[in-house]
């Protein structure tokens, strides 16, 4: 058992928010998805106040050793999310992480106040990190802005707070500090990092939000740089994710710091992902401890 926030979760792999649908696994593995859920926790993808239809397409842009996603958070917003998603993740039979945005400290407020008293929901986690909306993203990489929001947003739950950190900033460290000072019970790191690709042949960026987040084996050396930089800065758990698809690379990420490791870009290539990692990963204990 690994305690985590004063959550007990069965081993430290998690999915990364956005990167593991289970209502489109349902519907592809039936009813032995929630049998044997892969993961310890599940994270679901970013919740907004309002819905949102996303970024225009084309979304996804392949690139070496990952890819480059611009979906722009499309959601069903909070109420359909309660009402439809909620029922069936609180069904896992693992911890439910809830991850939110908003575009100001009024509407995290609103989204945390919703989520207080929903015995499912056992953490939240605050999206400041996307890379791919207009608004929201700033207070990520902004410390003294961080905290304050931080702050405010404190006194408003007794669940368990986690920032999802940017990597798009020059200091993470800074930023992990300041989320940590403002009440934060733990961060995770790394988003994706923000880069572009140009359409074959002209006609400019391929992406119809003309930037976007590079994820996958690309950025696993700046996680783990970024991760054990914020391991020195902080006492909260980190939960580290960047480019993972072994059990050593989450055990990378672990000796670096990290009290959970998140799957994320793999599960695209690998749906059963996070169940191998998580095995792979008891593997490398085992043999550390012979
Ligand atoms: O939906 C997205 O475009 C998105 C989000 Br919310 C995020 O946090 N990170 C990312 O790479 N894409």
């Amino acid at each position: 058992m690994i305690e985590f926030c004063g959550i007990e979760l069965a081993h430290p792999v998690i999915n990364a928010s956005g990167c593991f649908d289970v209502l489109a696994a349902r519907e592809r593995f039936g009813e032995q998805l929630t049998r044997q859920f892969p993961f310890a926790a599940y994270v679901s993808k970013t919740v907004t106040l309002a819905p949102r239809a996303g970024n225009p397409p084309p979304r996804l842009w392949e690139s070496p050793a990952g890819m480059i996603n611009s979906i722009g958070l499309p959601n069903p917003g909070i109420e359909r999310y309660l009402d439809e998603h909620l029922p069936v993740y609180a069904g896992l039979g693992v911890p439910l992480i809830t991850n939110v945005m908003g575009s100001s400290a009024g509407e995290f407020a609103a989204l945390i106040e919703t989520l207080a008293d929903r015995a499912e929901v056992s953490a939240v986690e605050l999206n400041v990190s996307c890379p791919n909306v207009a608004t929201g993203l700033d207070i990520g990489a902004d410390p003294r802005g961080l905290r304050l929001l931080l702050e405010e947003l404190r006194p408003l739950t007794q669940k368990p707070l986690i920032v999802k950190l940017t990597p798009n900033t020059a200091d993470v460290g800074a930023c992990a500090s300041a989320a940590e000072d403002g009440g934060a019970d733990a961060v995770s790191l790394i988003n994706t990092l923000r880069a572009m690709a140009l359409a074959p042949g002209g006609g400019g960026p391929w992406l119809g939000g003309r930037t976007g987040g590079l994820s996958g084996p690309a950025i696993r050396a700046v996680a783990l740089a970024q991760v054990a930089s914020v391991a020195e800065r902080v006492a909260i758990p980190i939960i580290g994710m960047g480019g993972v698809g072994s059990g050593a690379d989450a055990a990378a990420l672990l000796e670096v710091g990290a009290r959970l490791v998140a799957v994320g870009t793999e599960n695209f290539r690998d749906p059963a992902a996070g169940s191998r990692i998580a095995a792979e990963l008891a593997g490398v204990f085992a043999e550390n401890a012979d």
